[in-house]
């Protein structure tokens, strides 16, 4: 297929897997990699990477997004619930012993613990060069065209009648799925360094991190950074204190241009964060320039202009201090995806193994 371009974003390296490419830098976690990853197992210790996945807790953190609710499957109008506790065949033949449960979830993909896809954020951007903005995503894929909207006709029931199905289309979860997720992670422990008070980190504050731990990122490593902040939401117990958590942990400055730089020329496969949103969102009143600009500038550096996943909300306190103990910050990261067609995000439980 032809580039579906003329225009490519400043900044951009659009087409650099070819133009039809929608896996982006995870295109680095080569089977070379992978053995790079595995390598990195000397104790065969697992660690869990992610929330439980009705953290944070309602809706205050974000207001788009809803927490998991979980409903039984219905058979014949009626619910196990209704039931007592599960489903017996005993109506269909009294001396069948089985009792059966089914479950149906709601949710947020990105409600908790969560992998951006590159169909999460893209921008208006004149990429055919008719002199017009189009919606357009990673690659030129265009909103509309092969990046598919979700469906509004969902009725299962009415719990989720409201709530759009994903339809399959470019850029989806499922390409990361596909590729399987598994190689070798690094981890940059922020926290340690910084402490947990919010605070944007640029390219100059990260290369001081760097060389203090002697960390060394390689093409095709997955970089995890530690800041605390789940581990501050995970104490809150499903009830966000949004006044802490606004003054909780660092993120990346998205507005630092030699860190996006960095971020693109050290060939970094995908970026993981245990905060909300990998950067530091900078709250709309307080923003100095009144500039034609993206509300999330990492997220366009990374998504959008790059292929560069971004994982959020995962849970890295725990694995920040064995490695920090033991003098060490890579291991062997697992994290595949839902391979769900056309999903913009999903929930991920991620593994360190180290
Ligand atoms: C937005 O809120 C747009 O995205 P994210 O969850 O990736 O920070």
């Amino acid at each position: 297929m032809s580039r579906r371009w003329v225009h490519a974003p400043e900044g951009s390296h659009w087409g650099e897997f070819g133009p039809d490419d929608q896996r982006g830098r995870m295109n680095l976690v080569t089977p070379e990699k992978v053995l790079q990853g595995i390598a990195e197992v000397r104790h065969g210790r697992s660690f869990c990477l992610s929330l439980p996945l009705d953290v944070p807790g309602g809706q205050a953190m974000n207001p788009r997004r809803i927490a998991p609710r979980r409903y039984a499957v219905t058979r014949d109008g009626r619910s196990a619930g209704q039931q007592g506790f599960c489903w017996s065949y005993a109506s269909e033949d009294p001396e069948l012993t089985d009792v059966v449960n089914d479950d149906l979830v709601l949710m947020s993909l990105q409600y908790s613990t969560q992998w951006d896809s590159l169909a999460h954020v893209g921008s208006r951007f004149d990429a055919d060069g008719d002199g017009i903005d189009e919606a357009v995503f990673y690659n030129g894929f265009r909103a509309g065209a092969e990046i598919r909207p979700a469906r509004e006709d969902a009725a299962a029931s009415e719990a989720h009648a409201r709530y759009p199905e994903p339809v399959a289309g470019a850029l989806g979860i499922e390409r990361l799925a596909e590729h399987g997720v598994q190689g070798r992670g690094v981890l940059i422990d922020l926290a340690h360094h910084l402490g947990r008070t919010r605070q944007a980190v640029g390219y100059d504050a990260l290369m001081r991190i760097l060389e203090a731990d002697r960390i060394t990122i390689e093409p095709g490593d997955m970089v995890c950074l530690h800041t605390g902040f789940a581990d501050t939401l995970l104490a809150m117990n499903r009830q966000p204190d949004l006044d802490v958590l606004h003054a909780t942990g660092s993120g990346l400055d998205g507005h630092d241009r030699r860190l996006l730089d960095w971020i693109v020329d050290v060939r970094l496969a995908c970026l993981i964060a245990d905060n909300p949103a990998v950067e530091l969102v900078v709250p709309k009143l307080q923003h100095p320039q009144p500039l034609r600009r993206p509300r999330l500038p990492l997220h366009e550096h990374c998504l959008f202009k790059n292929g560069i996943h971004l994982g959020e909300l995962w849970y890295l306190t725990e694995l920040a201090g064995w490695l920090r103990a033991h003098g060490r910050s890579r291991f062997l990261l697992t994290a595949p995806p839902l391979r769900l067609p056309g999903a913009v995000g999903s929930p991920v439980t991620p593994i360190a193994t180290v």
